[in-house]
């Protein structure tokens, strides 16, 4: 039996003030139930965020990390700075990255190496974009993303990671990948990986993230192989995240 996890990916939004007023918020009312929360705050809040978060079921997490340990590398932020800053898990290949800052899947496999070999969790984002999905290749684009990753690590380093299926064009857009669309993606790249070890494949968690709402979750989370989600928006709305986070039961 996997155990959902509900990811809040909060992106460059907050303030300390903010901040603050959410995360209280979240934690006074956190449904009781069995699904992991966590909040990925951007980096400079995550020291704020973990002082908050303390001592309660809310997981820390950062969205990106460098693939190098510590150096000359303006500007980037190392694992072993998210974990002494209290983070259990990291974001890997998220599709702001991959498109936004030009990550190929070879600097992403890196960066899901680094994470796992600073102790933290990594959340290796995958995803088509509208094009791809046009053109039918949405799985030959999964493959290609989730084989860099095995190829480098090996398959048994997906027995200590989560994946998360994030259509590209279902992020900040507004428009949901249908529960069947993403049941789809979440069944294919679970099927690829049986292949190599049907163990890690069955025990493996894979997040769907895209549009995220209250209103979907529910349906979403329903389906056998999503195993919770990574919200953007909706997480920085305390009853949205509240209500999503109660769906993943
Ligand atoms: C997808 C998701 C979380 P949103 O990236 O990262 O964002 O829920 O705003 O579409």
């Amino acid at each position: 039996m996997r155990r959902k996890l509900v990811a809040g990916n909060w992106k460059m939004f907050g303030s300390l003030a903010r901040n603050q007023a959410l995360v209280t918020d979240v934690l006074a009312g956190l449904p009781q139930g069995n699904c992991e929360v966590a909040v990925c705050p951007p980096y400079v809040y995550l020291a704020q965020v973990a002082q908050l978060t303390a001592g309660s079921r809310v997981q820390l997490g950062a969205q990106d990390l460098s693939p190098k340990a510590e150096g000359a590398y303006t500007g980037d932020v190392a694992g072993p700075m998210l974990k002494e800053l209290g983070a259990t898990l990291v974001l890997v290949g998220h599709s702001e990255r991959r498109h936004g800052h030009g990550e190929n899947d070879s600097q992403v496999a890196e960066k899901f190496v680094a994470a796992q070999a600073h102790g933290l969790l990594p959340v290796l984002c995958l995803g088509e974009t509208l094009a791809e999905r046009e053109a039918g290749e949405t799985e030959l684009v999964l493959a290609r993303q989730l084989d860099a990753v095995t190829q480098r690590a090996g398959v048994a380093a997906l027995a200590n990671a989560v994946l998360a299926y994030e259509p590209v064009w279902a992020i900040g857009t507004g428009k949901t990948a249908s529960p069947e669309q993403a049941e789809a993606a979440h069944a294919f790249l679970r099927s690829r990986i049986a292949k190599q070890d049907a163990m890690i494949a069955d025990s493996l968690r894979i997040l769907y993230g895209g549009s995220v709402k209250a209103g979907n979750a529910e349906a979403i989370f329903a389906k056998p192989n999503v195993d919770g989600g990574l919200i953007g928006g909706a997480s920085l709305v305390v009853q949205e995240f509240l209500s999503i986070i109660a769906a993943a039961r």
